[in-house]
């Protein structure tokens, strides 16, 4: 195959003067911010479903997308998209990819046969791993495109696609080791319902638990030793989707005994159909000890699909480098572009621009955080406002050394409580412009 992206060559950092479009503004791979280089903050992945296999087809249309590793023979297009997705690296500066087993090798009629078409394309990106040091920052199986998954996965009334789904998971696991993944994600695409009237609830939520339980204990036989994520969606393609927020997935770990095995990839778009902000999200999982890794992508507020377009607004990247570096940053996790260019974007090199305006994104996003946080910006703020917590009534109360009853004896002598001080959206809102 000709190269993928004739005529790009590897994107530099020219700083914020340039004017080039395909060159980095802000991200800087080298550049020490909060005393580590920026690549090692951002841990940017490529997503191959949506750069090499989603064609631009949608409910209206068919494919628009010039895809130059297309072939009539699908096992000649996968090996073509694995060299395609390492010159994109390459070209990028991305350290990382993450990939569904069907993104990179084509269903066989049998699952043996699957499998060997896996094995035949896991030993090309081995290859190139090899050559790149490129590797992935996570797998997964799909486990909703088939027709075989239209009742659900683990969730499904049929138990023989519970086993599918187990062999399946069994063996993308396995690539994942093979591979050095540095994750494992589970996306519970029609792990939900269309309808209640058909549904028995609590029976597919304790098969979904069985199932990862299942995982946990396949991961220990194998000796993977890569992170477990469940990500959360709350709906598409099903009404309703179990995972369907942080919280949601967080009382479904703990009750289930899973929660030391799992953290969280938050996906931006999912967090705006779930009726939260991102950086909501992320503080959930930050506060519960499970952010793991962010699908860093971009709805579109006025429409309720998850359009997963490439994250370039500025406040949202801010927000999210703000939680994400009061967190402690990524060990495992990462930045996964979880997004597709626009339909109408069709060349090859859109592709290109649409990563590089991503990753600037999130480069300015982590140095306007860092700026923030070395001023102090906010935290003494916040601190502060908690300040009748570190001593006195507030510490007593924290540490569990008041009842009820002597809460109550102490308002009675006092009367009225010590007044309250102003929350100053409005300041903190102009502040965090200031750093914009
Ligand atoms: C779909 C999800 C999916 C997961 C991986 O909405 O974002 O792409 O990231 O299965
Ligand atoms: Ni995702
Ligand atoms: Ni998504």
């Amino acid at each position: 195959m000709d190269r993928a992206f004739p005529g790009v060559e590897k994107v530099a950092y020219e700083g914020p003067e340039s004017k080039k479009p395909l060159a980095f503004k802000h991200y800087n791979p080298d550049e020490r911010v909060e005393g580590k280089p920026m690549r090692e903050h951002l841990r940017f992945s490529v997503a191959y479903w949506h750069s090499f296999c989603n064609g631009g087809d949608d409910p209206f249309g068919t494919e628009t997308r010039q895809m130059p590793w297309a072939d009539d023979d699908p096992m000649q297009a996968a090996r073509n998209k694995v060299t395609a997705c390492f010159e994109l690296c390459e070209k990028l500066g991305v350290q990382f990819y993450c990939f569904h087993d069907r993104d990179v090798a084509p269903e066989g009629d049998t699952l043996a046969e699957t499998n060997e078409n896996l094995d035949e394309i896991v030993t090309l990106l081995a290859a190139e791993q090899e050559r790149t040091g490129i590797t992935p920052l996570w797998g997964t199986a799909n486990l909703f495109a088939n027709p075989r998954f239209m009742h659900g996965a683990g969730t499904s009334p049929n138990a023989d696609v519970f086993a599918y789904a187990a062999a399946q998971i069994a063996k993308a696991m396995e690539v994942a080791k093979r591979l050095g993944a540095q994750g494992y994600v589970f996306w519970g695409g029609r792990e939900g319902y269309k309808s209640l009237l058909n549904t028995d609830m609590g029976r597919e939520l304790d098969h979904m638990a069985r199932l990862l339980h299942l995982a946990v204990e396949h991961k220990h036989a194998i000796g993977f030793e890569g992170q477990f994520y469940i990500e959360p969606k709350p709906k598409e393609p099903t009404k309703h989707q179990y995972d369907s927020d942080a919280a949601a997935c967080y009382a479904f770990l703990q009750k289930y005994g899973l929660v030391e095995h799992f953290k969280l990839n938050i996906e931006s778009n999912h967090a705006t159909l779930a009726g939260h902000t991102f950086q909501h999200e992320l503080e959930y999982a930050a506060a519960n000890r499970i952010l793991g890794s962010v699908d860093a992508n971009r709805g579109d507020l006025l429409l309720g699909w998850d359009t997963d377009q490439f994250p370039t607004d500025l406040y949202e990247a801010t927000r999210a480098m703000l939680t994400i570096l009061s967190a402690g940053g990524f060990t495992t996790g990462g930045l996964n572009f979880d997004a597709h260019v626009a339909r109408e974007s069709f060349e090859p090199i859109d592709l290109v621009h649409a990563h590089v305006g991503a990753m600037d994104a999130f480069a300015r996003g982590l140095k306007i955080a860092a700026a923030i946080r070395a001023d102090g910006a906010l935290d003494a703020f916040v601190k502060d406002r908690y300040v009748s917590w570190d001593s006195g009534l507030g510490a007593e109360i924290e540490a569990g050394n008041k009842t009820m009853a002597e809460l109550a004896e102490y308002m009675a002598a006092k009367g009225t409580p010590d007044a309250n001080a102003s929350g100053r959206v409005e300041m903190l809102e102009n502040i965090v412009n200031a750093y914009l």
